[in-house]
């Protein structure tokens, strides 16, 4: 069982209500990454006990369709039109994060289908692309003795380890195919510094070098932001986060992403984006 899933009791509260944590919500990212970081024993998906979200997914969609009442995805009637100062951020849909892949996200593969319907609502879409370089420091290879999902301290912070990922000009790194957008209008490259990794489509994890996509969203007028993909608890939230941030309202859609969950990220991930006032929505919300 992982930091985030307290068990196989049934769910008393609501399914995704916040939970007492050792680090109170108000924590900045860097303290909370820091202190999800600190000296955990790091459990992979085929280690671990289903989390509840999980065991619902498996009981299929007659019984997830009821439990979807009880997430605090508030919408379940679409009440959001998208708009002209909307925009949708696909967040990563990369060959390598699908099942298959070099750090495959478990159930990767969902995401395509409610995004290429999400995506036919938004006139203006953008993709982020994870961009790696070979040797990138965020590589458990570039690290003696370091394996895929430990963590280390670096220059900046706290840096989870992955597998060799996403490198530039590689099929790994590729959008997926299945994705349907043609109409997408922008695909911002991030984590093509050697040194710095980037989940965040906005800020390195330097959280000082800039991508560009603020001035870019900014620019063009938006005022919403609505952020899908993968993973859940890495690069979606990390753009949701710093979308907030930066000023616009942020919606993160909760069925069009899927998390790798790692000493209880998705969870955490999931209160950090609350406590910053990023909306939690379902895809049925968007008309
Ligand atoms: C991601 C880990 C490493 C993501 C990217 O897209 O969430 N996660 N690089
Ligand atoms: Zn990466």
């Amino acid at each position: 069982m992982t930091l985030a899933d307290g068990g196989s009791a049934r769910p008393r509260k609501p399914l995704h209500s916040v939970r007492r944590r050792a680090h109170p919500p108000g924590l900045g990212r860097f303290a909370f990454r820091a202190a999800r970081l600190a000296g955990r024993g790091i459990m992979r998906d085929h280690q671990r006990a289903p989390t509840r979200r999980e065991m619902l997914q498996m009981m299929g969609g007659a019984i997830a369709a009821g439990a979807a009442t009880m997430t605090e995805a508030k919408a379940q009637a679409p009440s959001i039109k998208p708009a002209n100062d909307d925009v949708f951020i696909v967040v990563d849909v990369q060959v390598d994060f699908l099942p298959g892949g070099a750090l495959a996200v478990k159930e990767g593969d969902q995401v395509i289908a409610p995004i290429n319907a999400l995506a036919k609502r938004f006139a203006h879409v953008v993709m982020t692309q994870d961009w790696h370089t070979p040797g990138h420091v965020s590589f458990a290879s570039s690290h003696a003795g370091k394996k895929p999902f430990e963590a280390t301290k670096l220059e900046y912070g706290d840096q989870v380890l992955w597998p060799d990922h996403c490198v530039q000009g590689t099929r790994g790194a590729m959008i997926a195919e299945e994705l349907q957008i043609p109409h997408a209008q922008l695909v911002i490259r991030k984590g093509y510094n050697r040194g710095i990794d980037s989940y965040s489509g906005f800020k390195e994890a330097d959280r000082k070098t800039k991508t560009g996509l603020e001035g870019y969203l900014k620019e063009r007028g938006f005022k919403r932001v609505f952020v899908a993909g993968l993973a859940t608890d890495f690069c979606v939230a990390w753009t949701a986060l710093d979308a907030r941030e930066a000023g616009f309202d942020t919606f993160v859609i909760e069925d069009a992403a899927r998390g790798i969950d790692t000493m209880g990220s998705l969870a955490a991930a999931w209160r950090n984006m609350a406590g910053a006032g990023v909306q939690r929505i379902m895809s049925a919300a968007i008309a």
